[in-house]
């Protein structure tokens, strides 16, 4: 059904694999209307609880499509933009978790996508890095705003003016990543954390990702008045008693999504 990505389901885990190895997976027209469908599909799925997003070959994704970029004038990149956007805002906004397992290059527009992510695992051999001031233009998928969140203002300045390329050792550290694994771990160490989330309950876990996003643009009173609410809500849920119950006798417990 898709030519640049491949999506499947397993034990309540969405996998996206972006599927442009020979352009190292850069992010044209047709990937991104591709992640559009795929995205809509996933938010249609009540099974999905956590999604995975890795990259075929050698690169997770080495930007937008500079080939595609080259020919687009100001009507057509904001076109592009519009979409990208579009793409990395409903990744975020979503309320399943996604991680990004990044297996190699993570490159402007790759290194939004990552970012817009929830969580980012690196294999030893991902590089990270905004290139674009070397093209002529800046991130355009929301780098210049998800860096500085994700790592600070001095790292994000650092990585966006002189658009040098980190290691994932040096992405781990200045807070980019939050694991690099050996490249043949990847993989199990993303379905790892994905299914730790699955096992937990779900509408908790959505209720804590939009709460975490929501309240961080927010100051920390209106924040916590959103905490409040939502967890609010988790109290009317089935699944709160479940939980409890669960704990209290010393079982597993079986979640309902209600
Ligand atoms: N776009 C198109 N093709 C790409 C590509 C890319 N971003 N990255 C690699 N390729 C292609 C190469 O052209 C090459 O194609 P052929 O020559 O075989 O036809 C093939 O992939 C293999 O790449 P290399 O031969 O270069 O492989 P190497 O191992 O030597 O190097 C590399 C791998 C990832 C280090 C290198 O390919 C590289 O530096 N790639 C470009 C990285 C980059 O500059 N990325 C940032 C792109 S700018 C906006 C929206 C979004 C954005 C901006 C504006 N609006 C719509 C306004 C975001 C911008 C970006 O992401």
């Amino acid at each position: 059904m898709y030519k640049n990505i491949k999506f499947e389901i397993r034990e309540h885990i969405g996998y996206i694999t972006i599927n442009r190895p020979e352009a190292m997976n850069a992010l044209n027209m047709d990937v991104l209307k591709e992640l559009k469908h795929v995205l809509k599909k996933i938010s249609d799925d009540s099974e999905i609880r956590a999604v995975i997003v890795t990259g075929e070959g050698r690169a997770f994704v080495a930007g937008a499509d500079i080939k595609q970029m080259k020919r687009y004038n100001p009507v057509r990149g904001r076109q592009m933009m519009t979409l990208g956007h579009e793409v990395m805002d409903t990744i975020d906004e979503m309320p399943i978790p996604f991680i990004a397992a990044v297996n190699g290059y993570a490159l402007g527009g790759g290194c939004e996508l990552a970012m817009a992510c929830d969580i980012r695992i690196a294999s030893s051999k991902a590089k990270f890095g905004q290139p674009e001031v070397g093209l002529g233009i800046i991130p355009g998928f929301g780098g210049t705003q998800r860096l500085s969140r994700l790592v600070g203002k001095g790292w994000a300045k650092y990585l966006i003016y002189t658009a040098d390329v980190v290691k994932a050792d040096k992405a781990e550290a200045i807070g980019l990543v939050q694991a690099v694994v050996e490249p043949d771990q990847l993989m199990a160490e993303a379905e790892r954390v994905a299914g730790m989330i699955a096992s937990k309950a779900p509408i908790a876990v959505a209720a804590a990702k939009t709460t975490i996003n929501d309240g961080y643009d927010a100051d920390i009173r209106t924040g916590g008045r959103l905490e409040i609410e939502a967890e609010t809500s988790c109290f009317g849920t089935r699944d709160k008693g479940e939980g409890m119950a669960a704990f209290l006798q010393k079982r597993q417990p079986n979640w309902e999504n209600k």
